[in-house]
C-alpha cells in the first residue's frame, strides 16, 4: 500500500540520505579519518560485484562465479604492491580494525605481550587493552603495554622504550608484536631508530598506517617497509581516498600467515565491491597521490600555523605542529573537546574531540577531552589550499573563541563551500562530490 507504516519509512530513509549529502555540500568536513572518493569509486562501489561472494584467493577461490572478480583482484593486489613498493599485499580485510586483527592472530597468540600507543598518545581503539574493549585485549586477548610517550615531541620516546623492553624481557614478559602507528598521529614513529633493537628480541613489527597510508604513498611521511617494520596495516579511506576497507602490505616470507588469517579466519565475504572500488583508487593514488600528498601536508601546517596565530594552543609546537594530515588543538582554555565539537557542529564544521597527552591523569575522559583532532583530507580532495585554510582557521575562531552566533556563521561556511564541490586528483570528475545518486 502506497501509505504504509513501511512505505512512509523507505521513503524517509532516502530522504534523509539526500539531506545528509545537501548538509555535506555546505559543510568544512575536517575528520581526520575520512576522505571523499571518486565518482570513479562510487560506480564500483554499486556494481553487482556487492552481491557476490569470492572466499578464498583469487584463482583458488571456493565459490563459482568469480571469473571477472577475479582478475579485478589481481589487479588490485598488483596496483597495491607498486604503490607501497611491497612483495605481498592482501586486499581483502574489510577494515583497518580486521586487518589488525590479522597480524594478531597471525602473529601471536591470547596472553603475549604487545607494545603499542595508548590513546591520548595517538593508539587506536583496536591496539588497546582488554578493560578498555580494546581489539588487541578483548578480541584477541592479548596484553597491552605502552610506549613511553614524549608530549613534547608527541612521539614514541626511543631511549624509554628500549628501557622499557629490557624491564619487560626481564620480568619474563617480552612481547611478542610491536605496534606502531596509530589515530591521533602528528610525526612519523621512530620505526627506523627502534627496529633493529626490537628484532634483536625477535619482535614483530607491525605499522598501524590507517591514516597516513596516502600520505606513505605519496612518498610524503616515512616509509615504514623500508624502516624496518615486517607489516603494515592500512585503512583504504583516510589519506589513501578510496572506500572504506582494510588491507596489508608485507613481504613473501610472511604471505601464508597472513592469508589464512584473513581467510577463513576473519572474513568469508571480503566485501567484492569495495575490493573492485579500492583497486580504482589504487590506480588514481598512483597518477595523482603525490601531488595530493604534498597538498595534504602543506595545508595542514598552513592551518596549523593559522590557528596558532589566532590564539589557539596547537600541540607539536616544538616540531612545527604537523607533519601529516593531522592538527591536534588543545581547547582547555575555552570548554572541552566534546563541547567545542558540538559548538562546530552547529556551525557546519565537522571536527572530532580527541584525547591528548596528560588528559587521563587529570580526570577527563573521551566525552570531555582537552583536544580536538582536525584533518585536512577531504578539503584538499575539494581543491581547497593554504589561502582557504586561512579562512577556515578563522570560523572555527568565530565559534570557539569570540562565540559569535553559529547561525550567522553557518551562513559564512555555505557561501565559502561554494565553490569546492568537485573532487580532486582522480581521472573522472563528472560528479559532484556529494551529489546524491537515484537509481530507483
Ligand atoms: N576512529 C577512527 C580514527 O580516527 O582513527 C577510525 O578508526
Amino acid at each position: 500500500m502506497a501509505d504504509s507504516s513501511q512505505k512512509r519509512s523507505y521513503n524517509k530513509i532516502f530522504s534523509l540520505l539526500k539531506e545528509h549529502n545537501k548538509w555535506f555540500e555546505n559543510v568544512i568536513p575536517l575528520i581526520a579519518s575520512e576522505n571523499i572518493p571518486s565518482p570513479a569509486v562510487r560506480e564500483a562501489i554499486i556494481s553487482d560485484f556487492g552481491n557476490r561472494y569470492a572466499e578464498g584467493w583469487p584463482g583458488e577461490r571456493v565459490y563459482a562465479g568469480c571469473i571477472y572478480i577475479d582478475k579485478v583482484e589481481f589487479e588490485c593486489m598488483a596496483l597495491a604492491k607498486k604503490l607501497f613498493k611491497a612483495t605481498f599485499a592482501d586486499v581483502r580485510p574489510i577494515s583497518g580494525v580486521v586487518a589488525n586483527l590479522v597480524i594478531y592472530s597471525a602473529f601471536s597468540d591470547p596472553g603475549d605481550v604487545m607494545l603499542a600507543p595508548s590513546i591520548p598518545a595517538g593508539g587506536h581503539i583496536s591496539h588497546g587493552k582488554k578493560e578498555h574493549a580494546g581489539t588487541a585485549g578483548l578480541v584477541h586477548g592479548l596484553d597491552i603495554e605502552f610506549y613511553p610517550f614524549n608530549a613534547e615531541e608527541m612521539t614514541i620516546d626511543v631511549d624509554k622504550t628500549k628501557n622499557k623492553v629490557k624491564e619487560l624481557d626481564r620480568a619474563g614478559r617480552l612481547p611478542k608484536l610491536a605496534m606502531f602507528g596509530g589515530s591521533l598521529f602528528l610525526f612519523p614513529h621512530p620505526v627506523k631508530e627502534l627496529s633493529d633493537f626490537l628484532k634483536n628480541y625477535d619482535i614483530f613489527i607491525n605499522y598501524d598506517g590507517a591514516h597516513v597510508a596516502g600520505l606513505i604513498a605519496g612518498n610524503q611521511f616515512q616509509d615504514p617497509l623500508r624502516e624496518g617494520a615486517d607489516a603494515m596495516t592500512i585503512s583504504t579511506h583516510k589519506t589513501l581516498f578510496g572506500p572504506q576497507g582494510g588491507m596489508i602490505l608485507s613481504t613473501e616470507k610472511y604471505a601464508e600467515q597472513i592469508k589464512r588469517a584473513t581467510f577463513p579466519g576473519l572474513t568469508s565475504s571480503h566485501h567484492i565491491h569495495h575490493m573492485a572500488a579500492k583497486a580504482v583508487a589504487l590506480a588514481e593514488a598512483l597518477e595523482f597521490g603525490k601531488k595530493y600528498a604534498s597538498q595534504v601536508i602543506k595545508n595542514a601546517k598552513a592551518l596549523a600555523e593559522s590557528l596558532n596565530s589566532l590564539g589557539f594552543t596547537v600541540l607539536g609546537e616544538k616540531r612545527g605542529f604537523t607533519k601529516s594530515h593531522q592538527i591536534a588543538v588543545n581547547v582547555l582554555a575555552y570548554s572541552d573537546g566534546g563541547k567545542v565539537e558540538a559548538n562546530l557542529e552547529k556551525a557546519n564544521i565537522i571536527v572530532n574531540r580527541q584525547l591528548i597527552p596528560g588528559d587521563i591523569k587529570a580526570g577527563r575522559n573521551y566525552f570531555h577531552p582537552g583536544g580536538i583532532r582536525l584533518g585536512v583530507s577531504e578539503i584538499t580532495r575539494l581543491g581547497m589550499k593554504e589561502s582557504e585554510m586561512k579562512e577556515i582557521a578563522s570560523f572555527i575562531k568565530k565559534v570557539v573563541i569570540d562565540k559569535k552566533d553559529k547561525k550567522k556563521v553557518v551562513s559564512e561556511v555555505k557561501l565559502f563551500r561554494k565553490n569546492f564541490q568537485k573532487v580532486h586528483f582522480c581521472f573522472d570528475k563528472k560528479l559532484g562530490g556529494y551529489e546524491y545518486v537515484k537509481l530507483r
